[in-house]
């Protein structure tokens, strides 16, 4: 088949398949994402995204809409019962933190821009290694490339039998976007990212996050087996208790249902199989404590969408090239993620070394 005529059919509107579709959408093929929720939206509150997704957004012409939309905190700042452990800047490498809502605007009008098909309610229940998904409706659709990018209950993944293994931390966090109220919290540097930790009398966080002029990101991390802590709306007395300095920002979150989501990391044997790939959360979900789910997610579907742009022949084996080469990385990035999950050791700051900071670094548009 010619270059020209080759097609994608992409499962999932999130961030990993709005950017393998618009890259796909970009190079001149025909893409249809398929999605299944009623609307395009994102899941979740807000996001730090590091060096490797902001080239990708620049590389596909995202990144002009994204920057007015989002903010460079001046310092990622560490307490521990609100003592300040330490501010990071990370040497100068390009971070930012935004509304998720803001960056599935930009990559829904990136994708809708390179011409790809969006489909809502349009559930994929099956897909085949030889090139076809089924939906929901019964219909199936053949194409020279299917991606599964279904998130973590993956169908595409779960359908075809990829061997996984799953891992459940102790841990997990309620996400909400609330108003800054800067005025309101007092004096102090309240643009700065703030991972509050208490360990006394329990064990409790808050991920202070600032989006913009308006909107703050908080993320509330309690342990799974804490009924009150991981309690949903939050239970304002005990976040209060163990936060009091942060009242006016957590008394609008309480208002709000929120969901509290326990950390897990799914490593799969192979991301590929035939010409079925998986990228993101469906092939390599993660603990957030590194921030680079998104990252991962957008980086590897970017290389993805370029080596199969770039395959001439057998595409199935240039899958398996692509997966050999961003599947180290990716690994990495996983099980560092896990161990600061694990050990809450990222309480200690400065953790944020050059190491921790691999996959913050690269650049995936770098490859070609
Ligand atoms: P998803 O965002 O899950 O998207 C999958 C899409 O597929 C959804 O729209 C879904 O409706 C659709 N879908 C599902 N099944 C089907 C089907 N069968 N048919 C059709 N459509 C389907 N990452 C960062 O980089 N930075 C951060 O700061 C960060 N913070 C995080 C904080 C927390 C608490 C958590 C839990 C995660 C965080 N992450 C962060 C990780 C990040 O959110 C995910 O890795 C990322 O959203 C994964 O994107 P995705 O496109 O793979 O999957
Ligand atoms: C941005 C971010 N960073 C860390 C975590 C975590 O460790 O839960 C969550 C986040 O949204």
């Amino acid at each position: 088949m010619s270059k020209e005529t080759r097609h994608a059919e992409v499962v999932g509107a999130g961030f990993a398949g709005l950017t393998a579709a618009t890259v796909l959408g970009q190079k001149g093929w025909t893409v249809t994402i398929h999605e299944k929720s009623a609307e395009l939206r994102p899941l979740g509150a807000g996001i730090v995204l590091w060096n490797n997704s902001l080239q990708v957004l620049k590389a596909i012409g995202a990144y002009d809409a994204l920057e007015p939309r989002s903010m460079v905190p001046p310092f990622y700042e560490t307490r521990s019962q609100n003592m300040t452990v330490s501010k990071e800047t990370f040497d100068g490498l390009p971070w930012r933190s935004m509304t998720r809502k803001a960056l599935h605007e930009v990559l829904v009008e990136a994708a809708a821009k390179a011409g790809v098909e969006l489909k809502v309610d349009s559930e994929v229940v099956t897909a085949d290694p030889s090139g076809s998904v089924t939906l929901a409706s019964g219909e199936v659709r053949s194409a020279d490339l299917v991606i599964g990018a279904d998130g973590v209950l993956s169908k595409v993944r779960d359908s075809i039998g990829f061997e996984q293994t799953r891992t459940k931390s102790r841990d997990g966090i309620t996400r909400l976007i609330v108003p800054r109220n800067k005025e309101l919290l007092g004096p102090g540097e309240w643009d700065n990212v703030i991972d509050f930790w208490n360990f006394e009398p329990r064990v409790l966080r808050v991920l202070y996050v600032p989006c913009n002029d308006d909107e703050l990101y908080i993320a509330l991390m309690s342990p799974v087996d804490d009924k009150e802590g991981s309690a949903v709306p939050i239970n304002l007395d005990v976040w209060v208790e163990n936060f009091p300095h942060l009242e006016p920002i957590l008394t609008p979150a309480a208002r709000i249902h929120g969901r509290y989501d326990g950390y897990q990391t799914n490593v799969l044997d192979n991301w590929t199989n035939g010409v079925v790939a998986l990228v993101g959360d469906s092939a390599h979900a993660m603990c957030p404590a590194l921030a680079q789910g998104a990252g991962c997610a957008m980086g590897n579907a970017y290389t993805l969408a370029v080596a199969a742009s770039t395959s001439t022949g057998d595409l199935a084996a240039d899958l398996v090239s692509w997966e050999a080469q961003e599947r180290g990385i990716t690994d990495r990035c996983q099980s560092r993620s896990a161990y600061f999950a694990e050990t809450r050791s990222m309480a200690k700051g400065n953790q944020f070394t050059t190491e921790m900071l691999e996959t913050a670094i690269y650049d995936p548009t770098a490859r070609g």
